[in-house]
C-alpha cells in the first residue's frame, strides 16, 4: 500500500485538541492507516507573521486512497473542523497538507505532490525528520539532513 506523509498545523483555538482531532478523523477513515505521528512542535508563523504561533506535526500513513481521493479526504476533515478560507496565509483551526505520496510526482489542478514549499519550511521538515529520518526528500537529501540544514540556516541568519 502506498505510504504518504501529511503536514498538520493549527494556530486557532485549542491547537493541541485540533491536531488530536485531525489525527482521530484521519484514523477513522477506512482507507487510511496511521503508522506514525510526530510530536507537536510550537513554531513561529512563517510568511504572514501577524498571526498566532502554530502547533505543527507530521503524520505517516498507509492508504488505499488515490492522491486525489486523499486530497478530498483531508479537505473534508478541514471543513468538518470548521476551517474557513478567509485570508490566504492567515490563521486556521487546522491545515492538512499532503507532503509526499510514495515517490509520486503530481501536478494537477489544486494538487501538487511533493508539496512545492515543503523543503524550505522548518515547521514541516523538523516533525517529518522525527518520524522518518532516513526518508529521501525531493532534493535527494534525507529528512534528517534537510532538518539539520534548515537548523543551521536559522542559526546563521
Ligand atoms: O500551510 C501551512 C500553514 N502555515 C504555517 C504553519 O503551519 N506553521 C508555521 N509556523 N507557519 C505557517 N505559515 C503558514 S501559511
Amino acid at each position: 500500500m502506498p505510504v504518504a506523509y501529511l503536514g498538520l498545523g493549527s494556530n486557532l483555538g485549542n491547537r493541541k485538541a485540533n491536531l488530536d482531532q485531525a489525527v482521530e478523523l484521519l484514523k477513522a477513515h477506512p482507507g487510511i492507516q496511521i503508522s506514525k505521528v510526530s510530536s507537536y512542535y510550537e513554531t513561529e508563523p512563517v510568511g504572514y507573521t501577524d498571526q498566532p504561533d502554530f502547533l505543527n506535526a507530521a503524520v505517516e500513513i498507509e492508504t488505499e486512497l488515490s492522491p486525489r481521493e486523499l486530497l478530498n479526504t483531508v479537505l473534508d476533515i478541514e471543513n468538518k473542523m470548521g476551517r474557513k478560507r478567509t485570508i490566504r496565509w492567515g490563521p486556521r483551526v487546522i491545515d492538512i497538507d499532503i507532503l509526499l505520496y510514495g515517490t509520486g510526482q503530481i501536478e494537477e489542478e489544486g494538487l501538487q505532490i511533493p508539496h512545492p514549499r515543503m523543503m524550505e519550511r522548518r515547521f514541516v521538515i523538523e516533525p517529518l525528520s522525527e518520524i522518518a529520518p532516513e526518508l529521501k526528500l525531493p532534493d535527494g537529501r534525507t529528512a534528517l539532513e534537510a532538518a539539520k540544514l534548515l537548523r543551521n540556516e536559522d542559526r546563521d541568519s
